[in-house]
This record gives C-alpha cells, structure tokens and sequence, in this order.
C-alpha cells in the first residue's frame, strides 16, 4: 500500500469528514464512483477492508496516469507497482520477470480490423516491440518487447490507427467478442459486430464502467458457423429465432447466459429472459453497474461475478438489474425459442461460401497465434487486392480474410501460399490453441506455445485423425486459452524426475463449447511434456479403436468416468 497506509483508521476518518465539510457533494470520486460520501467507502465496503488492488483503485484512478506514463517513458523508467497496476488501465503490462518489459493489449471489438489498421499494429511490433504479434484467446492483439521510453508513442500510434487499449488489462470489461464471421456468414440470425461496437463504445466512454471489482468479459454470438465461445464469458449473449409465441412477436432476439468462467470450471448459464438487439448493451451495461456496486472489493478470489451470482442467485441479480432499465425484461423458457444453430467446428479455416452471392470468406492457420510485421503486411496486402481490406481476428487464434470473389479464390490460394500461409490444416492443428507460455508471462508453468507447436506437428505426424480435436495449452491454473472446453486441454505444472524439475502438464478430457458444451474432467496429472506426444498419440488411437461409430473424441470421452478414461488411455 501507498500513501492511505500512512495514516491510522481514525486519521482517515478525520481526513474524509474534512473533505466532506469542504466539498459536501464531489460528484465522481477517484474510485470513479458517482457520490457525495467519497472518503469512506467504496461502493459499501469501508477503507479499511479494501483488498490491494482497490486501494491502488481508490488512491488514484487508473485512467488518471497519462501525466506519470509521460514522464517515465521520458525518463525510459518502469513505473512505481501501485502505477504498474494503472498502467494496465491502458493496456499496458510490465511482464517481469518473464519479460522485463511492456506487453501492449489492444481492444479490437468483435476482432474487425482494417488492412490499414493490420498494418500499423505491425508497425508497433516492428519499431517498438519485439518484431512479433499475437492473436489472443479473445480474438485480439498483443504486441511484446515494448520498453517504457515507447509507451507514449506505442499508445499515441494505436490512437492514430483509430483503435485503443483504455480497459483492455486490470479490473475492467475486456475485449468485447463477437462471431468472427458476422456479417457474411450463412448460418448467422443477425450480424453482431455493430453490437460488440456499441458494447465498446459504451464501456469506453463510460467512466464508471472502468475499474470494476475485478476484470469482466461479454460476447455476441450470432448463430453463425464459427464459435467465439460465448458461454465461456460472465456475460454471454446468444442469437436465437422464435417462430410462433403469444408474447412475442416472431423474429431473431438474443438469450442471456451469465457467469462463464472455465478456470473456475463453470460455463454460463441461461438466464431466462429474452431480449431485442436493441436491448442487450443497455442490460449489459446495468448488470456491469450492479456488480460494480455488489461485487466483492475485499477477496480478489471472489470479486468476479460468478461469487455475486452464487450468493444471490438470478432471480435477485435480474431484480437489481431491472431496477437500472427502463424497459422491463422479458422472461421466456429457452424451449420456447428455436435450437440454435450447429457450429461448423471447422470453419474458421479453410474456404466458405458468404450469405452474398459469389463472396467467400478464407480462413487462414497462423499458429499458437503468433505473426511477423511482415506477415501481417502480406495479410493486409490480400485483404486490399481480394477482399473489402476486412480482416477478422478468432478466439481460435487465428484470421478470416471474407469478400473474396469465387473467381478470384485460384489466384487468391496461389498469393497466400506465396505469403507462407495456409488455408488448409489437419484435424489437430486447426484447433490448436495456446496462451503466453513461460517465454511471456510470470504466471506460466511450461513453454506453451512452443511446446503445442511440438506437439501437433508430432500428432499430425503419427496419427491420422478424422473428426476435429481441439487441443487448448495454458501455462497455469488462470486458463487463459481455456483448457477446461478442449477436447484434450493442458495446464502447465512443474514435474519432478528424480531432482529435476521440468516443464508438464496435467490433462483435461472432454470439453467443449456451444451446442458441445461441457467443462472437460481431470484425467491425468503431472506429466512431463517429453512424455504428453507418445501419450496423447496413444489416447486418440486407443479412442479410434474403442469409439462407436463415428462418436467424436469429446462424445467418446464423457461416457467414461475419470477413472475409466486413465485406465483405457494408460500405454
Ligand atoms: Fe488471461 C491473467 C494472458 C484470456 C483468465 N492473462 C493474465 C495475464 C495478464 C497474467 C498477468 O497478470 O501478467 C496474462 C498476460 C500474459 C502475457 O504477457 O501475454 C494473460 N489472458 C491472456 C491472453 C493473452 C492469453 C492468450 O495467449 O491468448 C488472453 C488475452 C485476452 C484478451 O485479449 O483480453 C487471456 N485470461 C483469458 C481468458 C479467456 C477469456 O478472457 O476469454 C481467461 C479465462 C476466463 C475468465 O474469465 O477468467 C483468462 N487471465 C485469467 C486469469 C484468471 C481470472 C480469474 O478470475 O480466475 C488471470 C489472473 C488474474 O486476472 O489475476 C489472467
Ligand atoms: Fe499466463 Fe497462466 Fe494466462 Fe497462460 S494461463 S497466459 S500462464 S496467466
């Protein structure tokens, strides 16, 4: 703690009475809290009981550090940790000891981009960072390398590109997702992207939806083919059609899922209601303003959601929510909507027809995520020369090039491979996923990226696999690429043979997402990655030779116990 630990409980209480009496209504305190009783609480919870976090919150609010970013980029000095944690109001990560440098979060909502934009985000990486991107689990963008003289004209350039970071790191909304192929694509039921914008401009030019009691994620699914995996998120809106109901009247609407947390093992769950397009960021927005009231400041490890909803349930949630809107919420059965649409597990590669006649959108592998600024350039290059220079960003960690012309795709094939890139991918590699790793983050237990790279290349090598198998890699129990919803997930671990101790993973079996949702079950523990090849190798066989019919790996995996799967998958 800073200054505020400086004084006893009764001087802070003699300090705020002052204040009080000097400025009897302050409008919005430095907590960004709207209030006339500014210095002794936050929202409800005292001074006193404020977790770290809150307190660096309440000292001084973590949009406030423009002036402090300034003076220690002139001075190319890292910041004091009470600063180190605003600076992540802009998105910017000091990443020690993993990296003594900054790690940029961007906010790109819905993961649309412009060529132009694609562009000058590699030219951060290249003059400012460390020549290399990554697409993150929440269809985004990181630049590394980023050392503290830059982070003004790193932050300056992003603006000038038209895009920010403001939120994208600490106790606030992050990156707003949507169905990477809205707007083109033929499954879809509307197109979310102008949803995701309006998310974001309304969390962005909101003051008091920043600095929350810990971070938040929502999401729009459109019912289109390829999964931006909604039901991972504390909110989660889905897409669905109602043909025939007394209340409503027939047309696309979206149902609310609340509190997805897969590291906490819990996908979100319907809520009950239906709402209108028009209706969602308003809902959004009050549920954010409740939790920002209720949630807990005092335990980071029950401040998300999830913790406010288990204690009050939705029924009390939904009432509070009401409260802040002006319209009153609809509550409809699920059953009364019509299925939602199947997602095409596939299809955020390889080459699928658009809703518009003659346009196809090309899904392109870029692996575990990461790009070079020379890369991205030939990216943009296609999407100028065959597309409408629309670029989309997956939680797949990868791009969608749309609006290329059936009569273009030959060409279109011959530039990309040209480029280095792929269309086409196997079974195993198309759904690879993988966090930082230990080469970035502190938090980290093995070498993720790389070692997923190690380990598809050694599948796709050995075994031939013929339904999609996603395999997710995160470095430690905060499940930043999700392990709980992969087929096959992996958690980073330390692993002792003999004296050693060497990079593992303990293994998860079984999850997914969607209409195949599910959170996958502990199977094996602690194994050292020099031996997860030959052992995952030796599941999917033993799963081709035990499955029934053509039963995918997930399918397969949740009719066994834990017990039974460790047993069957033991060489
Ligand atoms: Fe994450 C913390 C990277 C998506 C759960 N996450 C971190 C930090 C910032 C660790 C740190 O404090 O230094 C990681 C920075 C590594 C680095 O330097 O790159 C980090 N998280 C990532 C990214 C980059 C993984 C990736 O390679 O794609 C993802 C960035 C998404 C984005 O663009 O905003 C990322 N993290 C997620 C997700 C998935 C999601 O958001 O859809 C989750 C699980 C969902 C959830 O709601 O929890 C996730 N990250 C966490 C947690 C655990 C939070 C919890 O309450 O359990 C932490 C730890 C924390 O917040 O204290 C964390
Ligand atoms: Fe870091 Fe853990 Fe997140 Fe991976 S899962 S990026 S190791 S915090």
């Amino acid at each position: 703690m800073t200054s505020s630990a400086a004084f006893t409980s009764e001087q802070k209480k003699y300090l705020a009475s002052r204040i009080r009496e000097a400025y009897p209504f302050l409008g919005q305190n430095r907590a960004g809290q709207f209030t006339n009783d500014p210095e002794e609480s936050v929202y409800g919870t005292p001074l006193d009981d404020l977790c770290k976090e809150e307190v660096i919150k309440y000292e001084r609010n973590g949009l406030d550090v423009w002036d402090v970013m300034q003076k220690n980029a002139a001075n190319d000095i890292f910041p004091d940790p009470d600063d180190m944690f605003r600076y992540k109001f802009y998105g910017m990560f000091h990443v020690k000891p993993a990296q003594d440098s900054f790690m940029l979060r961007c906010r790109i909502p819905g993961g649309v981009l412009t060529s132009a934009q694609f562009r000058g985000l590699a030219e951060i990486a290249e003059d400012w960072g460390g020549n290399y991107t990554d697409i993150t689990t929440r269809g985004n963008l990181q630049v590394r390398e980023i050392m503290p003289k830059n982070v003004i004209n790193v932050l300056q350039k992003l603006g000038d590109l038209g895009l920010t970071s403001k939120g994208a790191g600490a106790d606030n909304v992050r990156n707003v997702t949507a169905t990477p192929t809205s707007g083109f694509d033929k499954q879809e039921l509307i197109d979310v992207v102008p949803l995701a914008r309006a998310m974001h401009h309304c969390i962005l030019n909101n003051r008091d939806l920043y600095g929350m009691p810990r971070k938040f994620n929502i999401s729009f699914d459109s019912g289109g083919a390829v999964s931006t995996c909604a039901d991972t998120n504390d909110i989660g809106f889905y897409a669905v059609e109602v043909k025939e109901s007394a209340d409503v009247e027939a047309g696309v609407y979206f149902r609310l899922q609340l509190c997805g947390i897969t590291g906490h093992r819990q996908l979100a769950s319907d809520c009950g209601l239906l709402l209108r397009a028009d209706e969602c960021v308003a809902v959004s927005a009050a549920i954010l303003r409740v939790f920002i009231e209720h949630g807990d400041r005092t335990n980071r490890k029950r401040a998300r959601l999830k913790y406010l909803v288990d204690d009050w349930g939705h029924e009390k949630l939904l009432e509070k929510v009401q409260e802040k809107l002006t319209f009153t919420l609809r509550p409809m059965p699920l059953s009364d909507c019509e299925p939602m649409p199947i997602k095409n597990r596939q299809g955020h590669f390889g080459i699928h027809q658009q809703s518009q006649e003659g346009l196809n959108y090309v899904g392109v592998v870029t692996p575990v995520g990461r790009m070079l600024p020379d890369q991205m350039r030939q990216v943009a290059t296609l999407a100028d020369k065959y597309g409408l220079s629309d670029i989309r960003l997956t939680a797949w960690q990868n791009i969608i090039i749309p609006h290329v012309k059936d009569e273009d795709i030959n060409s279109f094939l011959i530039d990309l491979r040209e480029s280095g890139f792929s269309h086409t991918t196997t079974n195993v590699s198309g759904g690879l996923v993988a966090c930082t790793g230990n080469t970035g983050c502190k938090f980290a237990a093995a070498n993720t990226k790389g070692q997923a790279k190690i380990l598809s290349e050694y599948l796709d090598e050995h075994v031939e696999i013929d339904t999609p198998l996603n395999i997710h890699f995160t470095g430690c129990p905060n499940s930043c690429a999700q392990h709980y919803i992969g087929d096959i997930g992996l958690q980073g671990v330390p692993c002792k043979i003999g004296d050693e101790t060497v990079e593992g993973y303990n293994i998860v079996l079984g999850g997914g997402v969607d209409d195949n949702r599910a959170i996958a079950q502990d199977v094996f523990q602690s194994i050292p990655f020099t031996e997860v090849p030959t052992l995952i190798k030796y599941m999917l066989n033993a799963y081709k030779e035990c499955r029934e019919g053509g039963e995918d790996f997930a399918a397969f995996t949740r009719k066994r116990s834990s017990d039974e799967l460790r047993a069957l998958f033991t060489p």
